[in-house]
């Protein structure tokens, strides 16, 4: 046997990763697709790379040395049941089989029990950054055992984008942790995306300017702390001219967006922990709503503000750069929010499953090589080694001054959107989430009283211990209940 690594599924994403691998000092790839014309492709097309092409899973497993190490790139869901179990069929206690798909997290935390049951390692990792984070580096989040890292560990780094000398890649926590972390990453990528398009939708409707001049904002946003390179493609994009027909690209894209679950799997797993993820879950519902063509057929005609109400929008060329700046820094709070929401996801996560996930640490991976890198994860990184417990990531030191910096700008920029009837969800749900930690009491007492009155489920009460029921169906006294809620 002459590799040491090998992939299972050679599409878009496998064949890259195989790539990278076999660019790099040391490696000999193993490779094998179900369908072989895409392993005979890859080793016709790149002469150069260490490639051992395998026909059958046989094969495959033979031409590995032990421990046994194997990254499956395939379709999530059957195909990957379809792949270990036939890797399992090949394969010796002590080997390791990596799933670099986007499985749900569940399914990996099923999956590694399974696979343990027979002595083999099983590891999910999450891969961020497209086609081309998998051909240059992508970021890493792997699960999985710690025996496993240890042979895992030093290929994964040789491959992982690196950032600021560190590679991004760590092991992320046992079994499906690292799947977990991904899923969350791309929630915060819904959000990130979300926001950007909000900024740029009242950034065209309020100045009047082309998607050309905005991206020219864009381009100056990212020399500053909004530097990320969702930022910079969102320029590259707005700057784009049709060929066809001469317009911006932007105006003759279908405004309806598509998505492939992760985001929505974000929220339901957020629902579930009883995490407010609002403005991750408002991005995905934002991108719902686009995609209800029929529905927003109907809508067209429904009331916007009058015209009387002295609430038409538009800023003067005076006003322009005053109320471009009141959009960024509308984006940067609110950013900081759905970051905020995610990592407190990711900790509540832990906490239901068991995993010791160093927070910080995952800032870091996420610098380079995933669709959310940006400067401004080193922030979050910093916060967490000032406070490794931090119970809420916008509360330290740093985010605090920026929120307040920040929040006079968000708030005129949330009350002018609706008074002039722009759809702005993920700005005014993050301020109101914002405002929601932020307050002293919160009308929560009043549905309690609510569901005291109508299901008993009692209420306690702020100047005693105890749980409360008042008998509103009889005199109206109140009495100490058992705890049932
Ligand atoms: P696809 O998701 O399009 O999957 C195609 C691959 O799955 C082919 O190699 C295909 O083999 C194989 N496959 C299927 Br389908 N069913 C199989 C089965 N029953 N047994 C064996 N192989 C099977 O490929 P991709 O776009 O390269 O993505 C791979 C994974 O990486 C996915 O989980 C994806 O979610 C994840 N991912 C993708 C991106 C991205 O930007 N595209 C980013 C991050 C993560 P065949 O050639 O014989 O049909």
């Amino acid at each position: 046997p002459s590799a040491n690594i090998g992939v299972v599924g050679l599409a878009v994403m496998g064949s890259n990763l195989a790539r990278n691998l076999a660019s790099r000092e040391g490696n000999t790839v193993a490779i094998f697709n179900r369908s072989s014309d895409k392993t005979e492709h890859l080793v016709q097309a790149h002469p150069e790379a260490e490639f051992v092409p395998a026909f059958s899973y046989e094969d495959f497993a033979d031409s590995l040395h032990k421990p046994r190490t194997a990254i499956i790139m395939v379709k999530a869901g059957k195909g990957t049941d379809a792949v270990i179990d036939a890797l399992v069929n090949v394969f010796e206690p002590g080997d390791i089989i990596v799933d670099g798909g986007n499985a749900l997290f569940t399914d990996t935390i099923r999956r590694e029990k399974a696979v343990r049951e027979t002595g083999i390692n099983f590891v999910g990792a999450g891969i961020s950054g497209g086609e081309e984070g998998a051909l240059l580096g992508p970021s890493i989040m792997p699960g999985g055992s710690d025996e496993s890292w240890v042979t895992l560990g030093p290929i994964l780094k040789s491959i992982a984008a690196i950032a600021e000398g560190e590679p991004c890649v760590t092991h992320v926590g046992h079994d499906g942790a690292g799947h977990f972390v991904k899923m969350v990453h791309n929630g915060i990528e819904y959000a990130d995306m979300q926001l950007i398009a909000e900024a740029y939708d009242l950034i065209r409707r309020g100045t009047g300017r082309t998607p050309a001049e905005i991206a020219d904002v864009f381009a100056e946003w990212n020399t500053g702390e909004l530097e990320s390179y969702l930022i910079e493609i969102t320029a590259e994009v707005l700057r784009q001219t049709d060929a066809a027909t001469g317009l911006p690209l932007v105006d003759v894209i279908l405004d309806q967006a598509g998505a492939k679950g992760t985001g929505a799997w974000t929220v339901q797993t957020a629902l579930d922990l009883g995490v407010p993820v609002s403005g991750i879950a408002e991005a995905v519902f934002a991108r719902s709503l686009s995609s209800h063509p029929e529905q927003r057929a109907v809508s067209r005609e429904l009331p916007g503000p009058s015209a009387s109400s002295g609430t038409e929008f538009g800023v003067t060329a005076q006003d322009a750069e005053t109320f471009i700046e009141d959009v960024r820094l509308a984006l940067y709070a609110s950013k900081i929010v759905a970051y905020s929401q995610g990592f407190d996801e990711i900790r509540a996560g832990a906490a239901q499953y068991g995993w010791t996930i160093d927070l910080g640490a995952i800032a870091k991976i996420w610098r380079g090589g995933c669709i959310i890198r940006a400067q401004f994860l080193n922030r979050i990184s910093d916060a967490y080694a000032q406070t490794p417990d931090l119970p809420v990531l916008l509360t330290a030191p740093y985010f605090v001054e920026a929120l307040g910096r920040a929040q006079d700008s968000w708030r005129r920029i949330v009350s002018t959107a609706a008074a002039a009837g722009i759809p702005a969800p993920a700005f005014s749900s993050s301020l109101s989430y914002y405002d929601g930690l932020r307050a002293e009491r919160l009308p929560a007492a009043l549905v309690q009283g609510q569901r005291d009155f109508f299901g008993a489920h009692t209420y306690k009460r702020i100047d005693k211990e105890g749980t409360f029921h008042t008998l509103w169906s009889g005199d109206r006294t109140e009495i100490e209940a058992e705890d049932t809620h």
